[in-house]
C-alpha cells in the first residue's frame, strides 16, 4: 500500500517514467526557498543557475532539510522503499528571455549507478509552464539500453557537458507543467530536457536525485546523505551535511563533485557519439553568432 501516491501512479511510474504534478511544500513553502536563493545571490554575487548545480543541498542546511520534507519523501518511498540516501541536487534558474535551453538527456548517463533506480523530484519555486520553458519529458523512453549522448560543451546548454541526445521525437513529448511548491518525480534513465524562457518570468525549479540504499556506484566509489532508514549494504560514504549556508566543508564538496562531474575523461554509460562534420559546423556557427561583435 502506497503512503502518499495511488497505486495508478506508482504503475504510471513504472510504464511512462515519471509522476507530474504532485502538491509538495505549498506556494508559501516555494516562496520562502525563493527568498532563500535570492539571499544567496545578494551575498556572494553568484547566479544561483551556475554556482548552484550539483549537490547543491550540501552548501544549505534548509536545503538538506526540505529535500527530506515528508511531503515529498514519502512519494519518493512509494517508488523505491525506505532506505533513502540523497544523492545530487541542483537549482535550475532560467532568467525572463534567457535563451539557455537543456538538450535531451538522460540523468543515468553519467551517474554511474546499478542498478538504475534512482529517482529525480523536480520542486518548482515559480510556475514552470510551457512558456517559461518547463522540463520536457518523453514518456516511457526509461525502457531499454541506454543511449548514446553528444558531447557539445556548449555553453548555453545548461548541462555541465552539454551533452544530448540525438534524434528525439519532439512530437511525442510531454510538459511536466507544475504551480510553485508542487513537483514532479522522473525516471534516472527517463529521456528529458527544457527550451529558452520566452516569458517575462522567471521560472526556477530545485531537482533532488534520490537513490535506494541497495543501489551503489559503479564509477568509484559514491558519497551521499541518509535521510531516512538505513544504509545496510555500506555502499556510501556519507557526505558532510551543512552546518551553516554556505559551509566551507559542503561547499568544497560540492565543487570537488562537479570537477569530477566534468573530468572529460568520463565516457557518457550509452556510449560517447561522435560529431559529425555537419554538427560541429552547425555548433560552430550557433557558437560565432552569439559571440559579441567585434570592435
Ligand atoms: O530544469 C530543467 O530545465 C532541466 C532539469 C533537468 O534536466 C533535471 O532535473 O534533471
Amino acid at each position: 500500500m502506497p503512503k502518499r501516491l495511488t497505486e495508478d501512479q506508482v504503475e504510471t511510474f513504472a510504464s511512462e517514467g515519471y509522476v507530474c504534478p504532485l502538491d509538495g511544500i505549498g506556494g508559501d513553502g516555494a516562496l520562502d526557498c525563493l527568498d532563500r536563493l535570492d539571499a544567496f545571490e545578494e551575498a556572494t554575487g553568484d547566479a544561483m543557475s551556475e554556482r548552484l548545480r550539483l549537490k547543491a543541498h550540501l552548501a544549505f542546511p534548509w536545503m538538506t532539510a526540505l529535500a527530506g520534507d515528508a511531503r515529498i519523501l514519502d512519494a519518493v518511498e512509494d517508488l523505491i522503499g525506505s532506505d533513502i540516501l540523497l544523492y545530487i541536487s541542483s537549482v535550475w534558474a532560467k532568467n525572463p528571455g534567457d535563451q539557455r535551453y537543456v538538450s535531451w538527456h538522460q540523468d543515468s548517463a553519467y551517474y554511474g549507478l546499478k542498478p538504475h533506480d534512482a529517482v529525480s523530484v523536480w520542486l518548482a519555486l515559480t510556475p514552470s509552464t510551457t512558456d517559461c520553458g518547463s522540463v520536457k519529458v518523453i514518456p516511457g523512453s526509461h525502457i531499454g539500453a541506454p543511449r548514446e549522448h553528444l558531447e557539445t560543451w556548449d555553453d548555453m546548454n545548461m548541462l555541465w557537458r552539454g551533452q544530448a541526445i540525438r534524434g528525439m521525437d519532439i512530437g511525442r513529448a510531454v510538459d511536466m507543467q507544475l504551480a510553485p511548491g508542487q513537483f514532479s518525480i522522473h525516471h534516472e534513465k527517463l529521456v528529458h530536457g527544457s527550451l529558452p524562457n520566452d516569458s517575462p518570468n522567471r521560472r526556477i525549479g530545485i531537482s533532488f536525485t534520490y537513490v535506494p540504499a541497495r543501489v551503489r556506484s559503479v564509477a568509484g566509489r559514491g558519497a551521499a546523505i541518509l535521510l531516512r532508514g538505513r544504509d545496510p549494504f555500506d555502499h556510501w560514504d556519507a557526505d558532510p551535511a551543512p552546518r551553516f549556508d554556505l559551509d566551507p566543508v559542503g561547499v568544497g564538496a560540492m565543487h570537488r563533485a562537479l570537477v569530477a562531474y566534468r573530468d572529460p575523461a568520463r565516457v557518457p554509460e550509452g556510449g560517447r557519439a561522435v560529431m559529425t562534420s555537419m554538427e560541429r559546423r552547425a555548433l560552430r556557427a550557433h557558437l560565432l553568432h552569439r559571440s559579441p561583435p567585434a570592435r
